[in-house]
């Protein structure tokens, strides 16, 4: 009993079209559709759950959309407002856990079996954060609680907008019986297409296919499936790192006090850094320098430039000189090390963190036809 985690999954409520409803109340109530315009060959990005009714859907070509519901209001993104918004929910989620997975700009995992509040019940925290979202935004978020991502996610979609669904374990089978094969997150449409030829239309059917069957099928992913519909997915809410920093270190076989061999090292250290920094094209704005002394003591000292750098030789001279102005005199050394912090990433999206990047991907979904 112990393992059984506690998952949330929040998704919000038709996102960036909510956005623009809530910074232009005129459009409440109308179908909304964000992306277009309808004479181009852009699609859209999002559309209202008013627009919603005549078919329109993400991703349809905005001219499609325009017949669908003619005197639907078109607007473009503000790609950045979203992005905006999307930064402060996170500091939510942060809030109560620091196991967030963010998977797209409007959508995260949570995992809050511990949780930095210690609430025990995952249901509670979910309308905690909700409500945050609410009062932070005045946007309405839907979640769900499972005990694995899978579930969460069902859950979160159970009830749009503004829902809030738990699937506890001895729910899961029927919940997952009665759901359409299309609604099974992880089922592509091809799949779903070969499966409804196999008369594969619902949970219940998919359960009674055997694991051989379904690997026969499908292949590899049919295990996913046969797993799934019995609700194991084993999938961990997993933190997407971003560089902080980049660095180095070396440990001697014999702790040295020659300062020549010691700048020798940092050369080495230097190298190594820079041509990492080229390579993932990022510069840095202060470098670090630490020593351990044969004694075990461990200084660090830094040094921050106004301007960003990413260069071998100015590394170097950095490096250099904080060595001389750190280096006590006739010590002996165990090990040395670098690391550039304050990172900047040459294309702009990376350094707003991922966000911006998944912010372009959707830019990408919305952008022109080529
Ligand atoms: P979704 O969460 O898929 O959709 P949504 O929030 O608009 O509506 P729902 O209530 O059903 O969750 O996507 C989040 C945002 O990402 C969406 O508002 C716009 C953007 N997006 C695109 O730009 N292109 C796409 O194809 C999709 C699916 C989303
Ligand atoms: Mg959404």
């Amino acid at each position: 009993m112990e393992n059984i985690k506690k998952i949330i999954h929040i998704d919000m409520d038709a996102f960036f079209a909510a956005v623009e409803i809530r910074d232009n109340p005129e459009y409440r109530g109308k179908p909304l559709i964000v992306g277009g315009p309808p004479n181009s060959r852009g699609v859209v990005s999002t559309c209202s759950y008013e627009a919603r009714k005549y078919g329109i859907h993400s991703a349809m070509p905005a001219f499609e959309a325009y017949r669908l519901c003619p005197h639907s209001i078109f607007v473009p993104g503000r790609y950045q407002v979203y992005a905006e918004v999307s930064l402060q929910i996170r500091q939510i989620f942060y809030e109560y856990t620091d196991l967030v997975e963010p998977v797209s700009i409007d959508e995260a995992y949570l995992d809050v079996t511990e949780n930095k509040k210690n609430i025990p019940s995952a249901t509670q925290i979910a309308k905690e954060i909700k409500q945050k979202i609410y009062d932070n935004t005045k946007l309405t978020a839907s979640a769900g609680v499972s005990y694995n991502k899978f579930l969460a996610k069902i859950a979160s979609e159970m009830d749009k907008p503004d829902g809030l669904v738990v699937i506890t374990p001895n729910k899961a089978g029927e919940v997952l019986e009665n759901l359409p094969i299309g609604k099974f997150h992880g089922i592509g449409k091809a799949s779903e297409k070969k499966m409804i030829r196999l008369g594969i239309r619902t949970g219940k059917d998919l359960k009674e296919r055997s694991l051989g069957e379904l690997i026969k099928h499908f292949g590899k992913v049919g295990s996913f499936y046969y797993n799934i519909v019995r609700g194991i997915d084993d999938r961990k809410v997993t933190v997407n790192r971003i560089r902080k920093s980049l660095g180095h270190e070396r440990t001697f076989a014999k702790d040295i006090d020659n300062v020549e061999e010691m700048i020798e090292i940092l050369k080495k250290l230097v190298e190594k850094i820079s041509s990492k920094m080229i390579e993932k094209k990022f510069k840095a704005k202060t470098l670090t320098l630490k020593i351990k002394y044969s004694n075990f003591d461990v200084v660090s000292r830094s040094k921050t430039l106004n301007e960003v750098f990413d260069k071998e030789e100015i590394l170097f001279v950095m490096a250099r000189k904080l060595l001389l102005e750190t280096l006590g005199p006739k010590c002996k050394v165990r090990l040395l090390g670098l690391s550039v912090s304050n990172l900047v990433w040459e294309n702009d999206e990376r350094n707003n963190q991922q966000l911006l990047s998944f912010f372009r991907e959707t830019e990408l979904a919305v952008g022109d036809v080529e």
